[in-house]
């Protein structure tokens, strides 16, 4: 397929003993900073998404206070886990950004789990790249454009894919239409780990 520009996709970017080593630092980190479910904002409906994150800040929501990121866990308010190493590698190595990322989502998808169009709009800083890693089992991701109405294009992410979405398409309308169970190894209870770095403040010149 062809692809937006600003879009980068890089398959099994990732080794199987790499993509192991993620695993084992997500497991690691949700000792610490437990899975939430997260809400809609104002309806308060569940995404069927599981989330937790690394770094000095972390994406949150919930019904009241909608889309965010704060630096600490909602339900512990403990700090986030600090970015592994790798991660801050991948970032310097594919980001082409002078600063280093501050945020990293953690999506954890377990049977039907999806995530339905959006756009990544909450953070200050829309220059800088967002890198995402997938892990586990394969997903249907949808791509479109800067409009919600623009046409979309599909396709498949697997375990040790990494995208890198900088201008113009960091913008774009995305989501996960499925996740499609057994197509994978890495996870041994099943299901999808889906991780994006993200730059959330403009760095200081
Ligand atoms: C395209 N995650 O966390 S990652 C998200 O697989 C999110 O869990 C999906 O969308 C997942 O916000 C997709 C690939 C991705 C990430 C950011 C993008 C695609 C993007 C930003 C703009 C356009
Ligand atoms: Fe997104």
């Amino acid at each position: 397929m062809q692809f937006p520009d600003g879009f980068q996709y890089f398959p099994q970017y990732l080794s199987p003993i790499e993509q192991a080593a993620l695993l084992a630092a997500i497991r690691n980190a949700l000792l610490e900073a437990p899975a939430f479910v997260p809400v809609m904002p104002r309806t308060g409906k569940p995404m069927s998404v599981t989330m937790t994150n690394f770094g000095p800040l972390g994406w949150v929501t919930d019904q009241q206070r909608g889309y965010r990121y704060q630096s600490s866990h909602p339900t512990t308010g403990r700090a986030w886990p600090a970015m592994p190493p790798e991660l801050l590698g991948l970032w310097r190595d594919l980001a082409g950004y002078p600063a280093g990322p501050e945020a990293c989502l953690v999506n954890i998808y377990r049977g039907k789990a999806k995530m339905g169009q959006h756009r990544d709009a909450d953070e200050e800083d829309f220059s800088a790249p967002v890198v995402s890693v997938s892990l586990g089992d394969d997903a249907v991701f949808c791509l479109g454009g800067l409009a919600r109405k623009d046409a979309r294009s599909r396709f498949t992410l697997r375990s040790g894919d990494v995208t890198v979405l900088g201008p113009p398409a960091r913008l774009a309308y995305h989501g996960i239409d499925r996740v499609l169970p057994g197509t994978s190894m890495l996870i041994a209870e099943g299901g999808r780990i889906n991780l994006t770095l993200r730059r959330v403040t403009a760095p200081r010149p």
